[in-house]
């Protein structure tokens, strides 16, 4: 194969998609190459060695390393017009495991982060209940409360990707979603203190924030696994994802995991929003657009090697890694790619499998330095498959932003660099 058998879409406007024709061999090599002989680092004698380190009072709060000071959210300057109704994004690359820290969870707001003293925080439940209630967090915290890990993946989420090839890194392409662990009350168990009417059907969940973010949600879900979360990963949330309190909505569109939760209303129907008519749904080819698309599907990326975490090591042995997760259940199965699609081998899962929660997986190989188009396909425990970028356009159109989990493609080059291409 030649580079001409692989597009780099530097805009929207152009799109070549080609051929991609070759097998990255698999080549025996060393992971730990000799070091030099008298290596300082190993001779001499250290400052952090020789010197005392800080004390216990120093870090009240644990930060990390100043030399990960690299490892951050980051934004994408001309995707939005204001910084208060925008997104930055999780840095996949530099995370491992499936547990996302909570100072790197990708951020989106519609009206900037809402400033809430917990004592001022109220939760109301009204509309079509037998009492109408108000609780306060002391309150809502005299519920038995659970533990569940689950990602959190916003529509749009490579919304950017849909005509070609864009933007140069999984923590912009794919860094939209986040996965902690949540405590936090069932609703159900909020919604029968209040006593819900037999003609209540739907839910409305309402932000406190200066966008007041409402959606519609069937009450076979609030009903199923929703949360009101107080907390992310053991201690409270983050303003930036809600404190003090949030929806959860395993599984389903970041958009209706409403933070800053003040109220939940009960109707007969669904209300029709903004945020789930004019935005939040999908246009399709014939200018009709899907209704109500809750799921998110089973979705997967390569972080490293990706184009932010070249290879720097040379040929020889090394892990591919990356993440998985489906709105549907467990992800089952992960299927990586060295030559763009054509042939597949099982990735290895590893940590815990959770429903609804992100899965990592490896590919150990040994490489031998020549080009690969690296993939990675999810399966999840139903059968659903992540679909290829052209699939998914066929299906869909071009009009649409939302809902993208077709498959990544990844170039690597025999210095180790990687580019964000597309293949057909
Ligand atoms: N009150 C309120 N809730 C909100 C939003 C908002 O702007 N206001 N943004 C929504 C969107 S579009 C997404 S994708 C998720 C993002 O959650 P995060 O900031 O924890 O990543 O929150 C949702 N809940
Ligand atoms: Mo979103």
């Amino acid at each position: 194969m030649t580079d001409k058998t692989i597009s780099k879409t530097p805009g929207l406007s152009r799109r070549s998609l080609l051929k991609a024709g070759f097998a990255a061999g698999a080549v025996a090599g060393t992971a730990g190459a000799a070091r030099a002989a008298g290596d300082p680092l190993i001779t001499e004698i250290q400052d952090w060695n020789r010197y005392l380190g800080d004390g216990v009072q120093a870090r009240p709060y644990g930060v990390p390393s100043e030399f990960e000071a690299h490892v951050v959210r980051r934004d994408v300057e001309w995707l939005t017009a204001s910084t208060e109704s925008s997104v930055n994004f999780t840095p996949l690359h530099e995370l491992d495991g499936i547990i996302t820290p909570n100072g790197l969870c990708f951020e989106r707001h519609h009206g900037g982060i809402a400033d809430i003293n917990p004592a001022d925080h109220r939760l109301m439940i009204n509309g079509l209940v037998d009492t109408p209630l108000v609780f306060t967090m002391e309150d809502l915290k005299r519920f038995p409360r659970e533990n569940r890990v689950y990602f959190l993946e916003c529509a749009a989420n490579s919304g950017m990707e849909w005509r070609g090839s864009q933007l140069n890194g999984c923590q912009y392409t794919h860094g939209m979603v986040h996965c902690v662990m949540y405590t936090g009350v069932p609703l159900k168990l909020i919604l029968e203190e209040a006593g819900l009417k037999t003609n209540g059907k739907w839910v409305m969940p309402e932000g406190a924030d200066a966008s007041a973010m409402t959606r519609s949600i069937p009450i076979e879900k609030a009903l199923d696994d929703c949360l009101v979360a107080f907390k992310m990963n053991g201690e409270a949330l983050r303003p930036e994802q809600g404190y003090p309190l949030r929806l959860v909505v395993p599984g389903w569109e970041g958009n209706m995991w409403v933070k800053w939760l003040r109220r939940i209303e009960v109707g007969d129907e669904p209300w029709h929003q903004r945020e789930e008519t004019s935005k939040y749904t999908d246009l399709l080819e014939n200018g009709k657009a899907r209704r109500f698309t809750w799921v998110m599907d089973p979705k997967s990326v390569i972080t490293s090697p990706s184009p932010q975490a070249p290879i720097s090591h040379g040929k020889g042995p090394m892990v591919i890694s990356g993440v998985a997760w489906s709105g549907n259940g467990r992800i089952k199965r992960v299927d990586v790619s060295l030559d763009g699609g054509r042939n597949w081998k099982t990735a290895r899962l590893d940590g815990p499998s959770l429903s609804k929660a992100m899965h990592r997986f490896y590919l150990d190989i040994d490489w031998d330095g020549s080009d690969m188009l690296l993939q990675s396909r999810a399966m999840d425990e139903h059968g659903f498959f992540q679909p290829t970028k052209n699939e998914l356009r066929a299906a869909r159109g071009e009009n649409s932003i939302y809902h993208n989990n077709g498959i990544q493609t990844w170039h690597v080059k025999a210095d180790g660099m990687v580019e964000n291409v597309e293949v057909s």
